[in-house]
């Protein structure tokens, strides 16, 4: 018999079937799995997948933003979009830290990103082209987040729904920000209430592909939610979304991109049209606008990073050396 055959009709041992018994128990209660506790390795697998992709987002996510630091149009614009990107930074951190947890050390999640192996949100290979890009991403790139986040909170890993509580909290904050320059825009001079609807029109249809492939064909959602990971669907999150932003943007004096777009009585939700799931396909490929730029950035900024990593290293050794002479 072959090795792989063998290992595939392996009776599990008395310590694993008490395991998975345990981890059963625990998914059927819908309490939480910790870092210790046995689990299946297809569960392991999993979370380690989309806890570390969700992390490379928030870091690949950073860039869109951080190119209009140097841009916003006044002071107070520029101390707010910094501290949303260094928030954007420290979800990253929250994540890879709940990530590492499953066994994998960061520096090689960080090594699947750098070598292209690993996925992160198709959104961020979208330029952010104007001011008001800033206002869209916020509203809608934020608000897309926040949807299909806030189930995650009570996701049955313990590590990643911690870090989601936290996460949505300052996602809501960036929400607002968002909301607020659309806003201010679309209630200043023509000029300026057509960049916001632009912005609009070209951040609608990526972010509702942030939730995902269509039900039918999202490989990992049946399982994912067997196991209590994802809490809702792709499709039931998108829904939800598209519920929730039609009256925003009718505050906000702006429409939304999509002809077919309307209230159905009786699903008691907003009918929306096909998105474009070849493009969806070609940016996870790698052939966005920016896929090249996005991974470039990161490449030199990793590589610029090298001697904080050393610095710190050293700095750690030496406190460990200390603590050992004293002890
Ligand atoms: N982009 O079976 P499916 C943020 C992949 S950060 C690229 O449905 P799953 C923010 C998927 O990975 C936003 N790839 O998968 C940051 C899978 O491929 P693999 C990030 C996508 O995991 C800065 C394949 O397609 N949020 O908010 O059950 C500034 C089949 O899909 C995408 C998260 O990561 C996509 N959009 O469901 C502002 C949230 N969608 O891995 C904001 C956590 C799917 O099998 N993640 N794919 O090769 C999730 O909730 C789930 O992983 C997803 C996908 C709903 C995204």
């Amino acid at each position: 018999m072959a090795n792989n055959e063998a290992q595939l009709h392996a009776v599990p041992s008395e310590e694993e079937a008490a395991g998975q018994q345990r981890f059963d128990k625990i998914i059927q209660e819908d309490s939480r799995i910790e870092p210790r506790d046995w689990m299946p390795e297809g569960y392991r697998k999993t979370l380690t997948r989309q806890v570390s992709q969700h992390a490379h987002s928030e870091i690949i996510g950073m860039q869109p933003e951080a190119n209009w630091i140097t841009r916003a149009p006044s002071l107070k614009r520029k101390s707010i979009l910094i501290a949303k990107v260094q928030d954007e930074a420290g979800h990253g951190l929250y994540l890879y830290s709940a990530a590492e947890t499953l066994g994998t050390p960061r520096d090689t999640l960080n090594d699947q990103l750098l070598e292209g192996k690993a996925k992160y949100s198709s959104i961020f290979n979208y330029p952010a082209r104007t001011w008001a890009d800033m206002g869209a991403i916020g509203w809608l790139v934020d608000g897309a987040a926040i949807c299909n986040q806030v189930p995650l909170c009570r996701t049955s890993y313990g590590p990643y729904g911690r870090a989601m509580v936290r996460i949505c909290k300052e996602e809501s904050f960036h929400q607002r920000q968002g909301w607020e320059i659309l806003y201010e825009l679309s209630h200043g001079t023509e000029e300026q209430k057509q960049m916001a609807q632009d912005a609009v029109n070209r951040f609608y249809g990526p972010a509702l592909q942030m939730f995902g492939p269509p039900d039918a064909d999202s490989p990992n959602s049946k399982q994912s939610m067997a196991w209590n990971i994802k809490r809702f669907s792709n499709d039931e999150l998108r829904q939800r979304f598209v519920d929730m932003i039609v009256p925003q943007v009718e505050a906000l004096g702006l429409t939304l991109p999509d002809p077919d777009l309307k209230w159905n009585e009786e699903r008691g939700h907003y009918d929306f049209g096909e998105l474009d799931w070849d493009e969806f396909k070609s940016v996870i490929r790698g052939n966005g606008p920016c896929n090249a730029q996005r991974m470039e950035r990161r490449i030199e900024a990793h590589e610029e990073g090298a001697w904080v990593r050393e610095a710190a290293a050293v700095y750690a050794a030496k406190q460990a050396q200390k603590k050992a002479e004293v002890a």
